[in-house]
């Protein structure tokens, strides 16, 4: 029943790539978590014909502290895991009649920020008037709470055409928060909420409400502005502010493997230990977090430890480091509520399509809305192996892997 209701928010809306890719991954979320019991509440958000995946998301954490108040900078895309020419999972392109122009993971040069890969936007927009654009983006990835803006890192052609980035708010309300791209060479660029204008979504308040959905980017022509041109755009990332972030796990203040219980089914391999992983050129402390499964249907493995969320559970952002196997794992976060009960069909997961540190995170509001369910513990995290029968084509785990799991850090979205 939650396959069908998915499989109905699902056609209505055009079909493209990103949607293929996003819908398979839900129907594998609902599968995987058991919410296809729970249609409508299974943390899929249906809204305007676009559906929302509200799963955790890869970013990489560039900053922050354990005190009170707050700010992150969270990046959604650095662009380095596509190969040349092609997009991040999931992320396709689409540009109005007549625009010839590619978006595409290029190498870039040399800048000392963000790798050495970068999404570029190679463009000839045709004569006369008329909307000419060209747009690129996860087509509907959550955000974290306490969202303030997006930055990119940019390089400019001087051309005077505009760069957005497009969201939808949960009132499924479409903003655009435009730049004109009026410099040359590489800068960090600041898209703040409070510049967002509103592009569609139909007579709703006209105001941005959080939280967020990231659509994409979209460069189009301005008036004036020159019609060809080539920018380059890297990490893409979420300015948040929290009230209070607390750190709930820390393996730099002692890893204690002890304190976490590995359990297997139909696996045999789970085991958790203090490891030690390279982080900004040196040794870093973490749990290491090894995994064998047998290659049969149902095989899983859990890692488990009650870490309670504090007074803001039901408002906050859940934010974990994980060091990634490449495997192709699903990993999926469990989560508790005051009564230990497990939240299964509401847990968020995502798939490990990436080797080395990234930060990944969830806003709880994206998972439980005004639910009676009230997450109150961050237990743990599985390991599920994706075989050919789950219906994500090209993915398949591996048969063992490694995962590092770095700072569970909890930030309060008010
Ligand atoms: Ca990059
Ligand atoms: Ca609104």
């Amino acid at each position: 029943m939650g396959t069908q209701l998915m499989t109905k928010c699902w056609f209505r809306g055009p079909i493209s790539r990103p949607r293929v890719m996003w819908w398979l991954v839900v129907t594998f979320l609902a599968a995987r978590s058991g919410a296809a019991t729970q249609p409508g509440r299974a943390g899929l958000q249906c809204a305007g014909g676009s559906c929302a995946l509200p799963a955790l998301l890869v970013a990489s954490l560039t900053a922050t502290q354990s005190s009170a108040a707050a700010e992150l900078s969270l990046v959604l895309e650095d662009f380095e895991s596509p190969a040349l020419g092609g997009l991040p999972l999931g992320w396709n392109v689409t540009r109005s009649a007549g625009v010839a122009a590619g978006a595409g993971v290029e190498r870039k040069e040399p800048t000392g920020i963000g790798g050495t890969k970068a999404l570029k936007f190679d463009y000839t927009f045709p004569a006369g008037g008329g909307a000419a654009w060209v747009h690129t983006g996860p087509g509907s990835q959550s955000l974290p709470g306490g969202l303030g803006g997006l930055s990119a890192w940019i390089r400019g052609d001087s051309s005077g055409n505009t760069l957005s980035m497009r969201c939808v708010d949960r009132d499924g309300e479409q903003f655009e928060i435009p730049v004109r791209v009026d410099w040359s060479g590489w800068k960090r660029v600041d898209f703040a909420l409070s510049g967002a204008v509103v592009t569609g979504g139909g007579a709703k308040n006209g105001v941005p409400d959080v939280p967020f959905t990231f659509q994409g980017i979209r460069l189009a022509r301005a008036a004036g502005a020159v019609p060809r041109g080539e920018i380059l755009l890297d990490l893409v990332t979420a300015e948040c502010r929290y009230s209070r972030l607390a750190t709930l796990y820390d393996p730099a203040s002692g890893v204690r493997p002890e304190l976490w219980k590995a359990t297997m089914t139909r696996s045999r391999v789970a085991r958790a230990s203090a490891g030690s992983v390279v982080r900004a050129g040196r040794p870093a402390p973490a749990l290491q977090l090894e995994w064998e499964h047998e290659g049969a249907p149902g095989a899983a493995v859990e890692f488990t430890r009650n870490l309670d969320l504090g007074p803001d559970a039901p408002g906050g952002t859940l934010i974990a480091e994980v060091f990634g196997d490449g495997s192709q794992a699903w990993l999926q976060f469990l989560l508790r509520d005051a009564r230990g009960r497990r939240l299964g069909g509401r847990s968020a997961g995502f798939l490990v399509d990436w080797s080395g540190w990234r930060t990944v995170y969830v806003d709880m509001r994206t998972l439980f809305g005004a639910a009676a369910a009230v997450p109150a513990a961050f237990e743990g995290i599985a390991v599920v192996p994706v075989s050919t029968s789950d219906a994500l084509p090209g993915v398949e785990t591996s048969r063992r892997g490694e995962l590092y799991l770095g700072r569970v850090l909890y930030g309060s979205n008010r």
